[in-house]
């Protein structure tokens, strides 16, 4: 119930009344009164207007499954069109990729996100840690169930660093920040230079089947401290923009985008019908790289100028010698 007055009261910029409230809902005046009085609590600033009725004119930055239903009920037509379909938000998690896990070992459906507030153990790549503080970023893994064999999985990464750039810029425009903002191949997103955004894509798989996915997704969104061990790379929405962006926007418009993109993804199971708008958000397209291969334990670098990613997900190279390479993602880093 909550969530459908939160939807209603987001859903339009105008006053709505009580009573309009309880005929669309079916319920009484005490009821839509108690729950505007637990949304204030909550911090939501509404304004009551006699003979006009309720609007909301502040929301809190709130991670709640109700702020985060209802923002993801307007962004896709009340549920439709969002890889969002079944919320779980909980306060404090090890890492949601480790719930996610639980959930999907448990038959979870293709679909299921899980949101914390805050992670005790956030993990990255190759058992690395993820900086993950209370109240001011998104820790969020989604459950995915794709029918495709196990070596196309790797690509999802791809899919959902896409879906996450789309989704962040399309809440900077929004609030009209025009920035040098972009995908870092193969899963970092990065905002003049800073990682703003990490990726950590993990699988259970037979040899020729998939069993479930799990796509972690961290983003730093208004955090303004950062440990001393990833100062100098580290950044957030916040510090780099000047904007507060509140995070439930970010993830309904990047459980939108996501739906979108993994649905051309699942019809080739390949990243054809993505090419284009990947390699228009990359911005180590046109720009030179440092490709550094490790073999046998000893370290190779090479230089050359990025051209974009093929259908695979692979960066295409030009190295300096004219060459051209194919680089797979996970064993080099740009
Ligand atoms: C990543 O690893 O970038 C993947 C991060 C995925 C995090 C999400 S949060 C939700 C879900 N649950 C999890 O437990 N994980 C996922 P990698 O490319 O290996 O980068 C890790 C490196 O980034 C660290 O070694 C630090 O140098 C740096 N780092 C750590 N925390 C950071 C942060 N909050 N922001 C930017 N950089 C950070």
């Amino acid at each position: 119930m909550k969530t459908k007055i939160l939807t209603i009261l987001r859903g339009t910029d105008d006053y709505i009344s009580g009573q309009e409230i309880c005929d669309r809902l079916g319920v009484s005046r005490t009821a839509v009164w108690k729950v505007i009085n637990q949304l204030k609590e909550e911090g939501y600033v509404i304004e009551a207007v006699n003979n006009k009725g309720y609007r909301i004119t502040e929301y809190p930055d709130i991670l709640t499954q109700s702020e985060l239903e209802s923002a993801i009920n307007i962004e896709s037509a009340n549920g439709e069109g969002t890889l969002a379909k079944k919320l779980v938000c909980r306060d404090i998690v090890d890492s949601t990729n480790n719930v996610a896990r639980k959930l999907a070992e448990d038959m979870a459906c293709h679909g299921t996100l899980v949101v914390a507030e805050q992670q005790t153990g956030g993990k990255g790549r190759r058992g690395r840690h993820w900086e993950s503080p209370a109240g001011t970023g998104i820790w969020m893994t989604y459950v995915l169930r794709p029918d495709i064999s196990p070596d196309r999985a790797s690509m999802l990464t791809l899919v959902a660093a896409l879906a996450v750039a789309d989704g962040i810029k399309e809440q900077l425009h929004a609030a009209g920040c025009d920035c040098e903002f972009g995908i870092k191949w193969p899963n970092d997103i990065v905002l003049n230079g800073r990682k703003i955004v990490g990726i950590l894509t993990e699988m259970s798989a037979t040899p020729d089947s998939v069993n479930y996915v799990v796509v972690g997704i961290g983003i730093n969104v208004n955090t303004t401290e950062f440990d001393d061990s990833i100062k100098a790379t580290a950044s957030s929405i916040l510090v780099q923009t000047g904007l507060h962006i509140q995070r439930s926007r970010i993830i309904a418009s990047v459980s939108r985008r996501f739906e979108e993109y993994y649905n051309i993804f699942i019809k080739t199971a390949n990243l054809e019908g993505l090419i284009e708008q990947y390699n228009s958000a990359l911005i180590n397209a046109g720009r030179e790289v440092r490709l550094i291969s490790s073999d046998n334990g000893t370290e190779h670098e090479e230089t050359g100028v990025a051209k974009g990613i093929d259908m695979n997900g692979e960066l295409i190279v030009r190295l300096d010698d004219g060459t051209m390479k194919n680089v797979i993602a996970g064993e080099v880093s740009v």
